[in-house]
């Protein structure tokens, strides 16, 4: 099986079309699987942001226009579903199903048809989730939180399509991370040892783990909800003993961890990208190690600062933890600069987006510590600020981080570089684009603009501000059109991209052909640092152009 499938010569098209297909229905290489999840999930991404363009149409002026409240509620409920479930983390997952393997000199994740599994749980759990918007009811409309009791009690079917399509993909999430788990710690090459993997592999590693804690107890949630729906169950119903603040930590003990499992593998993504784009290591490896594991950590104690206004949590030390992770993160931020400082800087487009990622993803925080504050958290609750908040650190940490990550890696998941002309157009109009929809909307939220509403008074005068964010939004969604153009134009070019097409890959695909042969590698190089592929180029030249003796692959 060759890794880009062409028409055999002397076999009618049709076919050749049919054995491609089956080539991909049935492929339980990691490559193959790697794509298919960053496809699917790119077509989730573009499903949510049709969503998103559909409320901010709604939101421009006062006055229902395009919808009534109901629909509105079913748009945002699902767009952040879609969002967070069925893009961010799918795509993290996809990235690092793809690059794990290779960069640990790996010739597959550890369990091929595991992974297989796990990505036709997550197209047929996303789907399922979607059928919502097909039944009578409508889609679910109660928040991407589906907080209890509105959530037992709300109506139709759309809200059990939801449960149903979470539990696959929870199931989904749940096998994957056991595969990387398994992959990063048990099939490494010989001399990969895990002060010298790649960050990205640390940031999948990390992921992985906090997804092992945390969808189980969504899936527990999502469960408990259904019994309570479906077969007259009471773990939420207080009439009947139960206590519908217990959804709230099963659902934030989750929850929270989920802004982190989908935004650690783009942190990842990052620390490669700056290094290469420096021409210099990158600065402490061990700290930023480190910085990873104790985000993982802390972030798994934080969740209730998602109820502080519930009265029935311990606000100092919610909001003290909270802080805290402002520490490891800090140091990611610090060490990412001082990559940069005093280094060759070249501004490729996928170097700018990691460099705006940084300088929205430190503003984004800057909110976060404020409302980690419950004295500003009971003012900003259900505003405006919050929605600000949450997507200054979401679009930041998987979007803008993902297309650095779709420039980087492109050339070496097809042979084809984008083009920088149509990547740098797409990162402009995404940055302004971003800055026009997110900056009015805290403001909005420090006016009292309510959050998860379809209309306002227009004597609020919030419609300047409104009109400002759908503006930028707009721009933001014509700003993906440059980047789907570079792809349809790049795949028409022939595959011709050499193995480290940028010039100073440090990590192990940087060796391969692009794309890598079947099982990865047919020649693995000694793996004596954290930088092999750079060490092969050194070694290589000092040796006047012969490669050093490795570990060979194809016999
Ligand atoms: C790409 C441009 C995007 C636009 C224009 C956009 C717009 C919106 C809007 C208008 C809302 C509804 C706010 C409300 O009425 O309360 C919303 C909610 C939300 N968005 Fe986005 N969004 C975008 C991207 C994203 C991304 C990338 C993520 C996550 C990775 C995300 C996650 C969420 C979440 C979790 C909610 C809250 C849903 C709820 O209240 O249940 N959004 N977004
Ligand atoms: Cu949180």
């Amino acid at each position: 099986m060759s890794d880009v499938a062409r028409p055999l010569e002397g076999q009618p098209a049709g076919m050749a079309l049919r054995s491609t297909l089956w080539d991909w229905l049935t492929t339980v290489d990691h490559k193959r699987i790697g794509l298919l999840y960053v496809g699917t999930a790119f077509w989730f991404f573009l499903v949510g942001g049709l969503l998103a363009m559909a409320m901010r149409a709604e939101l421009t002026e006062p006055g229902l226009q395009f919808m009534d409240a109901g629909r509105y509620n079913e748009l945002f409920s699902m767009h952040g579903t879609i969002m967070l479930l069925l893009f961010a983390t799918p795509m993290a997952v996809g990235f690092g199903n793809y690059l794990v393997p290779i960069q640990v000199g790996a010739p597959d994740m550890a369990f091929p048809r595991l992974n297989a599994l796990s990505y036709w749980l997550f197209l047929f759990g996303g789907l399922t989730v979607l059928l919502g918007f097909l039944t009578a009811g409508g889609a679910a409309n109660n928040g991407w939180t589906a907080y209890a009791p509105l959530s037992q009690e709300s109506p139709g079917a759309g809200m059990d399509l939801w449960i149903a399509g979470l539990l696959l993909t929870g199931v989904s999430a749940i096998a994957g991370a056991i595969n990387f788990i398994v992959t990063i710690l048990a099939s490494r090459a010989p001399g990969m040892t895990m002060v010298r993997v790649p960050l990205f592999v640390w940031g999948v590693l990390t992921m992985a783990l906090m997804m092992l804690i945390a969808f189980p107890t969504l899936t527990a949630a999502l469960s408990a909800l259904a019994i309570d729906r479906i077969l007259g169950g009471n773990f939420f119903d207080v009439s009947q003993g139960g206590n519908p603040v217990f959804y709230q930590h099963l659902f934030w003990f989750f929850g929270h961890p989920e802004v982190y499992i989908v935004i650690l593998p783009f942190f990842g993504v990052l620390s490669e990208i700056i290094p290469v784009f420096s021409g210099k290591p990158l600065f402490g490896y061990r700290s930023m190690v480190l910085a990873f594991l104790l985000i993982a950590a802390l972030s798994m104690s934080v969740w209730a600062h998602h109820m502080f206004t519930t009265g029935a949590v311990n606000l100092p030390f919610f909001s003290a933890a909270s802080f805290l992770i402002a520490i490891p993160t800090g140091i990611k931020v610090f060490n990412w600069i001082a990559t940069m400082w005093h280094g060759h800087l070249r501004f490729t487009t996928p170097m700018l987006f990691s460099v705006g990622t940084i300088y929205l993803f430190v503003v984004g925080g800057i909110t976060g510590i404020m409302v980690a504050s419950p004295p500003l958290d009971f003012g900003f609750q259900d505003t405006y600020f919050v929605v600000a908040h949450l997507h200054n650190v979401l679009i930041t940490g998987t979007v803008t981080a993902m297309f650095a990550g779709f420039y980087f890696w492109f050339p070496k998941a097809t042979g084809r570089m984008l083009s920088e002309r149509l990547g740098k157009l797409n990162f402009w109009a995404w940055i302004i684009g971003f800055s026009f929809m997110v900056l009015p909307w805290y403001q909005l939220g420090a006016e009292g603009m309510p959050r998860r509403i379809a209309d306002y008074g227009a004597a609020t005068g919030w419609e300047p501000l409104n009109v400002v964010a759908t503006v930028g939004a707009s721009l933001v969604a014509l700003g993906t059109l440059p980047f789907l153009a570079a792809v349809v134009l790049a795949l028409r070019q022939p595959p011709d991209a050499p193995p480290d097409p940028w010039g100073g890959g440090n990590s192990l695909e940087w060796v391969t052909t692009s794309p890598p042969p079947e099982h990865n590698f047919r020649w693995l190089p000694p793996i004596r640092s954290e930088r092999p592929a750079y060490d092969l180029r050194v070694a290589t030249r000092a040796a006047g152009g012969q490669a050093p003796e490795g570990e060979r692959r194809d016999g």
